[in-house]
């Protein structure tokens, strides 16, 4: 499980600001505004119990600080228990935690003590992010490509389909791609072979969810595409997105986060 790191976390309210910015300048709608259309919910005077979590690889600096500031941002309450693990736990519910939000190494998850709803964070990514690729208002047709069909990425392509966009994927894991094809119909689009091809299609909305820099390829890019990536870190250069005039969402935790707590109310 690629882990966050406090530099990926520097600044959080600065990405929600600028990320909020460009989802609504791209789609038309802000953050909350994404959530709401795809949940159907919005969040009121739920308290989020915020439970650092020793586990594994153990706290992450700032993990805690930055999921309080996100919750914050979006007008939850929320508060982070003073101890950690099961203690935390029991803290955040005798202090009235409509909400629970903790992560280990593997697993983050949201969880609603009143409804026991439960959401995960790999899935809930990937459904948002996919979700404001698809909402591009520059877009000219259904064409959305997904790179990354892992954990993240599969769900996101599966939500596209579901919503009856024309998903061509590709992965470099050769039996997820398979996958993506078999189960969810998605048109295989070999990145690798493609780039020899002058004909090769190009995308308005690009939904990205990857470990690597660079796997977005030029040929593949319309100018003024959308660009909604999770994936960190950003799997398109700086060059092309200046080149093609990219609109690039991409947030290390907060976006995934709200689509959590969305799902659970
Ligand atoms: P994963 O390992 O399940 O999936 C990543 C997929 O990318 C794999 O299937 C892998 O084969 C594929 N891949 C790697 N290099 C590739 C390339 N050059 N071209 C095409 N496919 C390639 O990982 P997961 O859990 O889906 O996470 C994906 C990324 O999203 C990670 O960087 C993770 O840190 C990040 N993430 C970001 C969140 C956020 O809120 N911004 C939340 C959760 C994860
Ligand atoms: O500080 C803590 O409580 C740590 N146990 C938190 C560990 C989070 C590990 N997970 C991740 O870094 C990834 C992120 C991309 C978002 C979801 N999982
Ligand atoms: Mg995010």
């Amino acid at each position: 499980m690629a882990l966050l790191t406090p530099e990926d976390l520097a600044e959080i309210n600065r990405q929600l600001e600028k990320s909020d910015e460009t989802v609504q300048r791209a789609t038309g709608l802000d953050i909350k505004g994404v959530c709401k259309a795809l949940y159907g919910t919005e969040a009121g005077s739920e308290k989020v119990g915020i439970v650092p979590i020793t586990a594994g690889n153990g706290i992450i600096g700032s993990f805690s600080e930055s999921l309080l500031a996100i919750v914050r941002y979006f007008g939850l309450d929320g508060f982070i228990t003073k101890k950690p693990d099961v203690s935390g736990y029991y803290e955040a519910v005798t202090s009235g935690a409509d909400i629970v939000l903790m992560a280990d190494d593997h697993t983050y998850l949201a969880h609603n003590l009143k409804n026991r709803k439960i959401a995960n964070n790999q899935p809930c990514t990937g459904i948002v992010y996919a979700e404001i690729a698809s909402r591009s208002l520059l877009a000219g047709n259904k064409d959305v490509l997904v790179i990354g069909l892992g954990k993240v990425g599969f769900p996101g392509a599966e939500h596209l389909v579901k919503k009856g966009f024309s998903v061509y994927g590709y992965d470099v894991d050769n039996d997820l791609l398979k996958r993506a094809v078999s189960e969810l119909n998605v048109t295989p689009l070999d990145l690798e072979t493609e780039a020899k091809t002058e004909t090769s299609k190009k995308f308005s909305m690009i939904f990205e969810a990857t470990p690597c820099p660079d796997t977005i390829p030029e040929f593949v890019l319309e100018k003024d595409c959308l660009v909604s990536t999770p994936g960190i870190p950003c799997g398109l250069s700086e060059d092309l997105k200046i080149k093609y005039g990219a609109e690039v969402v991409m947030e290390p935790l907060g976006i995934g986060t709200l689509s959590m707590l969305y799902s659970i109310l």
